[in-house]
């Protein structure tokens, strides 16, 4: 079964599919154990991971190569986070045959101009495509998959550009009418409202992705509430939880003079091991090193 159709069929069965952000094979097993749906290969994390803005910097072929390394390492269904697509409708055409050569079970794709700049920065310049531009887009998208149940999720950033929701739900509509699978809405109000009142306006007949990082009251519950909604992406929390871990035993380090008091604080060198699968290494030792 293609990781595409796992991903349709696990949010028929759950309702709800609960997808967690990764920037490297290590976090997608993380994630994988955790109880996650489904993997966010996230452009903003992979480009924190280098140290970069979030602004169009990092190569396709640079996301590509996290993406299959994650790939092999996790059996989670990937939602590739392609920002707005690497160029025009020619370049989407190239980057759907290679995405869904490397495996993965959707693509999100923004309708904003290229070079991008990350959504949730106060102040961001945030320009949009016009809309047949962008319809464009998703139908070379639609028309280069070759698996029938590759996702191709249309994101639009209208609320991101404060253009209001009627902009919002027009260009919703236009990226349906272009086959678009899922509309994912994205909104940095700090709270829910602003989805809220998105979603409960949709008339679409293909339902929603949201990314609740500005607005993290909105759990489940909430979520479930509205209906419409299929994936929930969290979309930046696997990098936010490794900047917190870091920091703050670096910190306790330089503050103690030595590791003499972080070293029960933190998971054992044997934990490591394990999630290196050091025990098949060790056992193939004895089946092969004569
Ligand atoms: C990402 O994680 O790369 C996203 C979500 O696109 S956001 O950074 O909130 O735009
Ligand atoms: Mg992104």
């Amino acid at each position: 079964m293609s990781k595409a159709r796992l991903l349709r069929d696990r949010i028929a069965g759950r309702g709800l599919a609960h997808v967690m952000a990764a920037h490297s094979p290590l976090s997608a097993i993380l994630a994988e154990e955790a109880g996650f749906d489904g993997l966010w290969a996230s452009g903003f994390e992979l480009s924190a991971l280098y140290g970069l803005p979030d602004v169009s910097l990092i190569s396709m072929s640079q996301h590509l190569d996290m993406v299959r390394a994650m790939a092999e390492q996790s059996s989670l269904p990937i939602i590739a986070d392609i920002d707005t697509g690497f160029g025009n409708a020619i370049n989407v055409i190239h980057a759907i045959r290679e995405y869904e050569r490397a495996g993965v079970a959707a693509v999100v794709i923004e309708d904003k101009t290229f070079p991008k700049v990350t959504s949730l920065v106060a102040d961001g310049r945030q320009d949009l495509l016009r809309i047949e531009e962008f319809q464009g887009k998703i139908r070379a998208a639609v028309a280069t998959r070759s698996d029938p149940d590759f996702l191709v999720i249309a994101r639009t950033e209208a609320l991101i550009a404060r253009l209001g929701e009627a902009e919002a739900l027009k260009r919703a509509a236009a990226y349906e009418a272009a086959g678009a699978d899922m509309i994912l809405i994205h909104s940095k109000q700090k709270t829910p409202d602003e989805v809220e009142s998105f979603v409960r306006a949709w008339s679409g007949k293909i339902p929603v992705v949201i990314v609740p990082t500005a607005y993290p009251e909105m759990n489940e519950a909430r979520i479930r509430a509205l209906g419409k909604i299929a994936i929930v992406i969290y979309g930046n929390h696997a990098i936010r939880a490794s900047v917190t871990a870091m920091q703050d035993v670096f910190a306790r380090i330089i503050a103690d003079r030595g590791i003499h008091n972080i070293d029960k604080d933190i998971v054992s060198v044997e934990e490591i091991f394990r999630l290196q699968k050091m025990a098949q290494v060790k056992a193939d030792e004895k089946a092969f090193l004569a």
